[in-house]
């Protein structure tokens, strides 16, 4: 039985804890307060520490889900998780003042996720905002990370299909990267 630590990271309102809500099976806890920061992202909270799922892939695999805030006054939620995971969800709303930026931000504070197992970026927002588009973010993706094998989808982070998707498209690039590294043990 296999099990994987995923992490929900992104701008405020980006749709992390609403991902997490999707794909989860068990009951999310979540630990929201009251939004004080309205300009960014018009909602009633936000999250201060943690979100935490759970989904079974196949017949027995499980797969962790965490959350982290997306306000960076509580970033030292964002060390602590990081060092538990394999894999990175990076939900950005296109919405945001400047997506692109966040999109390059949050790849340099949890880019190295990508080495442990993979990294997905998820434009979430585009039936809000139709720009910028998906050629977009890959560009900058391959300017702050060349070379990497980085998936970019659109999803609306309340289908739970369309989370299922961009969540199976990681796993499959983590399960692969658990395979080369095996393979290049044996062969050490
Ligand atoms: N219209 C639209 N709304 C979306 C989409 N994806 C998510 N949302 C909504 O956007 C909001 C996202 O809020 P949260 O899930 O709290 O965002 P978060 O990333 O957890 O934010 P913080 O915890 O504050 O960092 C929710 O109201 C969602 O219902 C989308 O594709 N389209
Ligand atoms: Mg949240």
């Amino acid at each position: 039985m296999a099990e994987h630590v995923i992490l929900f990271a992104g701008p405020m309102g980006a749709g992390k804890t609403t991902a997490i809500e999707s794909l989860s099976e068990c009951e999310v806890i979540r630990t929201e307060a009251a939004n004080t920061d309205r300009e960014t992202a018009d909602k009633d909270t936000t999250t201060v520490a943690m979100d935490y799922g759970e989904i079974t892939i196949g017949d027995e695999d499980k797969v962790r889900l965490y959350g982290v805030p997306g306000q960076r006054r509580f970033n030292f939620m964002w060390t602590i998780l990081k060092e538990r995971a394999v894999g990175l969800v990076l939900l950005v709303n296109n919405d945001a003042a400047d997506p692109i930026q966040e999109l390059s931000d949050f790849l340099e504070e949890f880019g190295e996720l990508h080495e442990k197992g993979g990294v997905v970026v998820c434009v979430t927002r585009t039936d809000v905002a139709p720009t910028p588009f998906i050629d977009q973010y890959a560009e900058r993706i391959r300017e702050v990370m060349p070379g990497r094998m980085i998936p970019v989808f659109t999803a609306d982070a309340r289908n739970e299909e369309q989370m299922r998707t961009c969540l199976m498209s990681l796993i499959a690039n983590i399960e692969m990267t658990a395979m080369i590294a095996a393979s290049q043990e044996r062969a050490a």
